[in-house]
């Protein structure tokens, strides 16, 4: 197995853009190799497991690749590059329980937190954690495991994984306290949220926005993958949102639409000023984006489970391809 490609806070690294966050950044090249191995690493666990959040993947791939190598102002892991079985639940009498965030490092009043709303996107974050040598490839060997903490769903003892999201809206709404407990407290670092567009069918997650703008949560930005899906097929013909961007701005954020596979465009969309705002990063993506094969499925992406041993193959050729580039 190819190990990870060790990209985290480099001193050595390629500087190609302005640097705001204080951070010492990948190369825009280093950051599409990590992209690339999120989708192949991806797609090799689909194959092997014989189903698999796949198209997440896809169309997520540089938008987790930037939140680990431009985005985020993070520590080192302090996770075991081989996660531990799941130690129990959290509570003063259970002091094994191991919480997923410390694999983006120490919480520190000047660094980062991350959380990752949409749960099922898990398998694409630890591929991330990989790729910015944050994990061991062979984390993935207990992937989806009884008693693993490397969960398909994941929970806050998984690798990446600081709160329990998953419900839609509760993992808006937890970042939103965590960054005004910060705020309070006079931290400079900032709290970062991963989210896909389906979560903003969820009432609760404009509520959270309307908590931001109320507490003028400024030290807080939201990604999201805006790929245009959801389980049953695409967005705008199962419940349509409309404009996203309008929709945050009328909330009182801001927000900023780019090409989320446009590592440049991405980059600038994170020096918006957003004084007295929570800032949306507002990808819009294609959840087939770097895998062909699966446009034939389209609409029906959300989770990937092959018909045939024929189909199977021909993703293994797919994989086979991708590894030699
Ligand atoms: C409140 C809530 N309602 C329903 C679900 C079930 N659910 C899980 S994933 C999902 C689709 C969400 O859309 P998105 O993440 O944009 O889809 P994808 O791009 O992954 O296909 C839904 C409705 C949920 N997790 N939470």
């Amino acid at each position: 197995m190819q190990s990870g490609s060790g990209l985290g806070v480099r001193a050595d690294a390629n500087i190609e853009t302005s640097c705001t966050l204080g951070v010492l950044m990948a190369s825009f090249d280093e950051v599409r190799q990590a992209a690339a191995g999120i989708r192949r690493r991806v797609l090799e666990q689909t194959i092997r497991a014989n189903g698999g959040y796949l198209s997440q993947a896809c169309s997520s791939a540089e938008l987790l690749a930037m939140l680990y190598t431009h985005y985020m102002r993070l520590g080192p892991s302090l996770g075991a590059p081989i996660p531990p079985p799941f130690q129990g639940a959290p509570s003063a009498r259970n002091p094994h329980h191991v919480n997923g965030g410390v694999y983006n490092g120490a919480q520190a009043p000047d660094l980062d937190r991350f959380i990752l709303s949409p749960t099922h996107y898990a398998m694409a974050l630890y591929a991330a954690l990989i790729e910015a040598g944050r994990m061991s490839p062979e984390a993935l060997a207990m992937f989806n495991a009884d008693g693993s903490s490397v969960e398909m769903i994941g929970g806050e003892h998984s690798p990446g994984l600081e709160v329990t999201g998953g419900s839609f809206g509760q993992a808006i709404s937890q970042a939103a306290g965590v960054a005004l407990a910060r705020k309070l407290r006079g931290d400079t670092g900032r709290v970062w949220v991963f989210m896909s567009d389906g979560e903003f069918q969820e009432g609760q997650v404009w509520e959270a926005v309307t908590v931001m703008a109320h507490h003028q949560i400024d030290n807080l930005r939201v990604v999201v993958d805006v790929n245009n899906q959801q389980v049953d097929g695409r967005m705008d013909q199962v419940m349509n949102i409309g404009s996203l961007r309008a929709k945050l701005e009328a909330f009182g954020a801001s927000a900023v639409e780019v090409d989320g596979h446009d590592l440049e465009a991405l980059a600038e969309a994170g020096e918006t000023p957003h004084i007295g705002r929570p800032l949306f990063i507002l990808g819009r993506t294609i959840p087939y984006r770097g895998i062909d094969l699966l446009h034939e499925r389209y609409p029906h992406l959300h989770y990937i489970r092959f018909k045939s041993d024929a189909e199977r193959e021909r993703y293994q050729e797919q994989l086979r391809v991708m590894r030699d580039e």
